[in-house]
């Protein structure tokens, strides 16, 4: 049984995966169904969340970075979390609102670190600035393969009438999709006490399921409490 301060903690939790795996349809669904709950809680994404993070998350996205290599890359991805972190989750938390991310620091370790090749004395310095503290109570890793994955964004794309240009990391190749999809395992693996791995090859609404019991049994505070 939680004592009350600690039932009473905002809880940070991120979602972290591959490209177009499901983390931001999930994120909103969980919104909704701690908001249901009464629960103070928003939704963010990185690379972004703030104005200034946003400026970055363009600069990148748009390829203008690339030729700077990953190490600076994983930088700039550092100092958007730097302010998003102090602008946003942390005074979020704070005031006991519980803050779910699209994304966060797995994703540099993953990203410009496992499969990039950044030296982890980098990232994990970085890591220390970015999030002084800020670590999340959970993550949830979607994990599904690669090729699935990209049939989805295609799909999303022609349902939107869009062209499928894909951003500067989505125009990878398959085979840097794969060892990142390892990379993300790999750190599930190291963090057992903070992540959880869940198939994203599940329907909508299997896949919110799944995530309500992951949560709920990793915060029992929210298991009685019924939606409005
Ligand atoms: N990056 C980011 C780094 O390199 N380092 C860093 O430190 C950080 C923070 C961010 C890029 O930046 C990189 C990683 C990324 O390349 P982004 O736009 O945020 O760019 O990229 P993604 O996170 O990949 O965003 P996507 O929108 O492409 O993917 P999502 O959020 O995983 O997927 P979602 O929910 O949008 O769903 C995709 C499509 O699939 C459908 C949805 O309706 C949608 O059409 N779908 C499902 N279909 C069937 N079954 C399900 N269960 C489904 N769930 C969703």
């Amino acid at each position: 049984m939680l004592d009350a301060p600690q039932a009473r903690r905002a809880r940070f939790i991120t979602f972290e995966g591959g490209e177009g795996v499901g983390k931001s349809t999930q994120v909103k669904r969980l919104l909704h169904s701690l908001q249901q709950r009464s629960v103070s809680a928003i939704r963010t994404r990185e690379p972004g969340g703030t104005p200034k993070a946003e400026a970055i998350r363009s600069f990148i996205l748009q390829g203008r970075s690339e030729s700077w290599g990953a190490g600076a890359e994983a930088v700039l991805f550092a100092a958007a979390r730097y302010d998003h972190v102090s602008q946003l989750i942390a005074p979020n938390l704070r005031a006991g609102t519980w803050v779910l991310s699209d994304r966060f620091h797995d994703s540099t370790r993953a990203y410009q670190g496992l499969t990039g090749g950044v030296d982890v004395r980098l990232i994990e310095a970085l890591e220390r600035l970015a999030l002084d503290g800020n670590t999340p109570d959970l993550t949830i890793m979607l994990d599904m393969e690669p090729e699935a994955a990209f049939r989805r964004v295609a799909e999303r794309a022609i349902e939107d009438g869009l062209a499928l240009t894909g951003d500067r990391f989505e125009k990878e190749e398959l085979d840097w999709h794969k060892r990142l999809r390892q990379g993300f395992l790999a750190i599930a693996r190291a963090n057992p006490g903070r992540c959880i791995v869940l198939s994203a090859a599940q329907s909508e609404d299997a896949l919110e399921a799944a995530i309500w019991e992951a949560v709920t049994t990793r915060f029992p505070e929210l298991a009685g409490m019924s939606p409005a």
